[in-house]
């Protein structure tokens, strides 16, 4: 009962050892897209981080991680405008001038982040 108890542990313990390094195979040999942390996540309401610094020439994605849809829309309504994102969606800028980007939600204008290009 005991040594049978340990077996399955062992077995456990080399099941998830394997899944984790192909996991890590696996995340090595994709392109590095998203280098630097320029991934803004969207849940409960709030652009985290809220404010992302870049340097310029950074494609930032925002990823839609809550449950309702989404928006992300510079400040000018120009410089950037995405269609409403659901759940899982995403959008992305390339920023290939350097200044300050406040942007907002336009379904809940309340929601807002920026990102500093430098
Ligand atoms: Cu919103």
């Amino acid at each position: 009962m005991k040594s049978r108890v340990k077996w399955i542990g062992i077995t456990t313990a080399v099941i998830v050892g394997l899944a984790l390094s192909a996991g890590m195979t696996a995340g090595e040999a994709q392109p590095k897209t998203n280098e630097g942390g320029s991934q803004v996540k969207i849940d409960n309401f709030t652009f985290a981080p809220n404010t992302l610094t870049v340097p310029v020439g950074t494609t930032v994605q925002w990823v839609n991680r809550d449950d309702i849809p989404h928006t992300v829309v510079s400040e000018d309504k120009s410089t950037f405008k995405s269609k409403a994102l659901d759940t899982d969606d995403n959008f992305s800028y390339t920023f290939s001038k350097a200044g300050t980007y406040s942007y907002f939600c336009s379904i809940h204008p309340k929601m807002t982040g920026k990102v500093v290009v430098q």
